[in-house]
Parts: C-alpha cells; sequence; structure tokens
C-alpha cells in the first residue's frame, strides 16, 4: 500500500518538474501535501435531507448550522487542527478570518457583512480527534437551489472537472437519500449520467436519512428503514453510485452524542407517566407541545425536545428511562447512539474509506494530474500522463476498484453467490482480510489461512475454467492477486 503512495509521489513529483514555474505547479504542490492529510469527505443530498445534523453526529459536536440561516447554504470543510478558526475562501481569491460565537455547543458564524454569494467556501478548524481521520465537509442541498451553489456541489464531487486540481474534490461521498423522494434517484442518475463512461461506487456511501421519520416515528420505524435500505441498496441505479445503503437517524445520533442531564431531567417527567398517559400525551407532536401544562416542562422546553429528539427520540428515550434500561444521560446516551445507526455507517466508514485512505487519496491525486495533462499538456506532460496511466493499470487496489464498478454496473455476470464472493474477496465490503473472506473477529490467523488458500483455489478454477465468460475470467485474475496478496500478508504476520 505505502508502495501505491510512493508511486504516486514520484508521479507527482515529475509533474512539479514539469509545470515549474506556472500557475499549476503551485496547485500541484497543494495535491502532493493533500496526499498527506486526512481523507476528505463529503456529505451531499438534496436539501434538508438532513446533511448538516448527520455531519455534527460524526463529529460528536453541533459544528454545522442545521434548519435556517444562511451559512445553510455555503461549502463549509471542518478540519482538525490546533485552534478553533473560521475562514472564508471569497470567489476573488481573498480569505478573510471570520468571527464565530458558541453557545450551548452550537456554532454561530457572523458573515460579517459579506454576501454569501461571495463566499467560495468556509473553512472552519476545530481540535478533535474525529476530524483528525477525516475532513468533513458540508454541503447546500441539491434541488431549489441557485444555479451558482449547485454548481459548486458539482464541481466538489466531480473528479472529472478540468480544474480539479485547483478544486481539490473529495475523496469520498457520503449521498444522503430520503425514502419516497424520487428526486433522490435522478439525482443519483445525474451524477451517474455525468459519468458515465466510469461508474463509480467505490467511494461513495449512501445514507437513508431521518430513519427514524419512516413509520412516522413508530418505536419499529428504524427496522422498517433497514428492510428499506436493504432494498435500496439493490436498486441497479443505486448500485451504480454508492456501495451500500445504511438507514440512519442523525438527529437522534446528534443528540445523543451532546445529551445533557438537564434534557434528561425533563424526559423523565413524561417517563414517570403512567403509560396511558404517556401514550396520550405522545401520539402528535401537537399534543405533546400543549397537553399536560401540569407536566413542569414549559412549551418552549418542549419544542426544544421535539428539535433535539424528533417524536420517535421521545418515544424511545422516554420508553427507555421508563423501563429503567438507561437512568442517566451517559446511559441514554449510548442506547439514543444504539438505536441511531451511527455505528453502522462509522464501521463502513472505517472498512470502505479509512482503511482504504491510501488507495482513495492516490486516486484523487492521479485524477487531478490526469485532468492536469489533459488540459494543459506542456514539454514533459506526455511522460507524466504514461505514469499516470501506469500506476492506475498495474496497481492491484485499483484493479480491484474498477472489477468492483464493473460488477456494479453489471458488466460483470454470473451467479449471485459467485458475484457476492468475488465482491467480497476484491475487498468490496472491507478491505481487511476477515472482511474479504468473511470471518468474524474470532477467526484466527489458522482460520484466515485455510479460508484465503480455498479463496484462491476456488478463483483459480474459475479462472481457468474454459466456460467462465470472458469479463468474469479477467475479474477472476484480480481476485487471484488479492488471495495471493492476503497470504503474503498473513505469511509476514506469522
Ligand atoms: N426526525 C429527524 N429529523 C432530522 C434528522 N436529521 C435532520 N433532521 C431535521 O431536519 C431538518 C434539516 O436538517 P439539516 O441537518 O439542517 O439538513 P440539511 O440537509 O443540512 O439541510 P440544508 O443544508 O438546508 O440542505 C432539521 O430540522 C433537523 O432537525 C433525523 O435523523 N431525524
Ligand atoms: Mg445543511
Amino acid at each position: 500500500m505505502t508502495g501505491l503512495l510512493d508511486d504516486t509521489r514520484a508521479a507527482l513529483n515529475r509533474a512539479i518538474d514539469v509545470y515549474r514555474g506556472t500557475e499549476d505547479g503551485e496547485r500541484l504542490r497543494q495535491v502532493r501535501t493533500r496526499l498527506d492529510e486526512p481523507l476528505r469527505v463529503a456529505v451531499a443530498g438534496r436539501i434538508k435531507a438532513g446533511k448538516s445534523t448527520l455531519l455534527n453526529a460524526l463529529v460528536g459536536e453541533r459544528l454545522a448550522p442545521t434548519d435556517a440561516g444562511e451559512c445553510t447554504r455555503i461549502v463549509t470543510w471542518y478540519a482538525d487542527g490546533h485552534t478553533y478558526r473560521v475562514e472564508a475562501e471569497l470567489t476573488d481569491g481573498d480569505t478573510r478570518q471570520l468571527s464565530f460565537t458558541r453557545d450551548e455547543g452550537v456554532i454561530d458564524i457572523d458573515l460579517g457583512g459579506l454576501p454569501q454569494e461571495k463566499v467560495n467556501r468556509l473553512l472552519v478548524t476545530w481540535p478533535s480527534a474525529r476530524l483528525r481521520t477525516a475532513t468533513l465537509i458540508d454541503t447546500p442541498g441539491i434541488g431549489s437551489l441557485s444555479e451558482s451553489v449547485a454548481q459548486r456541489t458539482w464541481d466538489l464531487l466531480s473528479a472529472s472537472d478540468s480544474d480539479a486540481a485547483a478544486d481539490a474534490p473529495a475523496d469520498a461521498v457520503l449521498y444522503l437519500l430520503r425514502h419516497l423522494h424520487s428526486h433522490d434517484l435522478e439525482f443519483l442518475r445525474t451524477f451517474h449520467d455525468t459519468e458515465a463512461s466510469q461508474p463509480n461506487p467505490v467511494n461513495a456511501i449512501g445514507v437513508l436519512s431521518r430513519a427514524d421519520e419512516i413509520g412516522v416515528g413508530k418505536l419499529d420505524s428504524m427496522t422498517s428503514a433497514g428492510k428499506i435500505a436493504a432494498r435500496m441498496a439493490t436498486d441497479p441505479v443505486v448500485r451504480t453510485v454508492v456501495q451500500t445503503v445504511v438507514p440512519v437517524a442523525g438527529l437522534l445520533a446528534e443528540t445523543a452524542a451532546t445529551l445533557t442531564e438537564a434534557e434528561v431531567a425533563r424526559l423523565r417527567r413524561v417517563a414517570e407517566l403512567s403509560v396511558a398517559e404517556a401514550d396520550a400525551l405522545l401520539l402528535t407532536a401537537d399534543r405533546f407541545v400543549d397537553r399536560m401544562p401540569e407536566l413542569g416542562i414549559t412549551s418552549t422546553e418542549r419544542e426544544e425536545l421535539l428539535n433535539r429528539f424528533g417524536m420517535f427520540g421521545i418515544r424511545l428515550a422516554t420508553s427507555v428511562l421508563r423501563h429503567r434500561v438507561a437512568s442517566t444521560a451517559t446511559e441514554l446516551a449510548a442506547v439514543l447512539t444504539e438505536r441511531s445507526g451511527i455505528g453502522d455507517l462509522n464501521h463502513l466508514l472505517r472498512s470502505l474509506f479509512f482503511d482504504r485512505r491510501d488507495v482513495l487519496k492516490s486516486r484523487s491525486a492521479l485524477a487531478a494530474l490526469d485532468a492536469l495533462t489533459r488540459a494543459a499538456p506542456r514539454p514533459g506532460s506526455e511522460a507524466v500522463a504514461a505514469d499516470v496511466e501506469r500506476i492506475m493499470a498495474s496497481a492491484h487496489p485499483f484493479q480491484e476498484l474498477r472489477v468492483l464498478s464493473a460488477i456494479r454496473a453489471g458488466w460483470v455476470t454470473g451467479k449471485s453467490a459467485v458475484l457476492d464472493d468475488l465482491e467480497h474477496v476484491i475487498g468490496g465490503a472491507g478491505a481487511a482480510i476477515r472482511q474479504r473472506l468473511r470471518l468474524t473477529d474470532d477467526d484466527g490467523h489458522d482460520a484466515q489461512r485455510a479460508a484465503a488458500a480455498a479463496a484462491l483455489e476456488r478463483w483459480q478454477r474459475r479462472a481457468e475454467n474454459p466456460l467462465t465468460k470472458h469479463e468474469l475470467a479477467v475479474a477472476a485474475r484480480v481476485a487471484i492477486r488479492s488471495c495471493e496478496g492476503m497470504l503474503a500478508e498473513l505469511r509476514r504476520a506469522s
């Protein structure tokens, strides 16, 4: 894996020489710096899909503004750093430091009179262990937005832009999809069409967002959401754009991460009611705000609870408190986190993005190089283009990603069990050996060795079988290399 990063760095160094003295040379140095920076993950989706809330849940702090405010319409980067700082990058190239306030953990950025359309992006630097693994990019919702805002979001997500080296797109994307919004599929389709030659699920995860609202906030909402997400994940269009779809109740996860004892005290009042009384009170949001004034929580406090938990969250939290499954804020937070689905998303982020950091980083850098050599050829740039082509064609991780795309695009066909095995072996469900071989944490070294050897034999047989279709045979050869790689890694570890 270090080999890949080293090769990429060497290609970048050559390109920096070739473009020395030009504006592009400076950009390339930025691309090189970026190789060593945290992965950049963008959160994208339609307006009000719950992007900012989910971002906050991932960081564990209420950094991104949700609901109102002009800042929700500006692309905002959240990066780890030593100091708390907010910087605006203006469309004319200038940067300006902005002031901000923090109230109950919520940060509020003051644009200082800057018109929102003059701001290219905001960069929020925030000391945070979570942001050390990945820089998170909050994007304005796509759909019913001004063209320029939508354009900026596209630029961010599309690596094929000729200015890619300058605009530095994200390395990976979380797409938020909402149930019953046909526009979401439209959105995915458009994205797919612009990159028709290279469908690319490899760096994207789909999130069925606001999952608690499915089934109108009933206590089994998350179960229904799980079934819907699983179904969405088999949709051919969805599969060409994202690796998988997970349901997440971002609001619940955000609130769990930032829960206060005062909030728990208020919820306890409801939990102390009889089941019948509580059920009647929690029938609708309006009832919850208006009924039972004797409860000792004001209607403003009730509205705040609604904003923080949603109806599902209030029902769940009060039921958990009543049954003494949890009694403190810490205990309740653990239950809410568990139920929100954020753990599953974190797990996917790790196996599909963070464990593959080097591949995704190299991929972004090579895409930038490729775009530059095409857009601005100059003496020596053909050699750079040749470097890029050689690395892309020969590096095994890229071959794996290509096979994964090809399976998802329907180019590689075969029995579904065979394709499923293939996807796993090449790392489609995670790059770790246990994930590739579908083993559990209990499976030790010997079990892994045996499974890898069995997989190698299986794929060798398929590759050599004259009845295997050409595309599958090509994919099988990549799978063989993956198996050999696993065996070599296991030998080194023993
Ligand atoms: N019930 C529920 N509400 C949510 C969830 N996530 C977000 N919301 C609410 O949906 C509204 C929009 O959430 P945001 O996080 O601002 O959504 P966004 O996609 O960032 O919106 P824009 O940036 O304006 O496009 C807010 O009122 C949130 O409280 C969720 O998981 N469950
Ligand atoms: Mg937002």
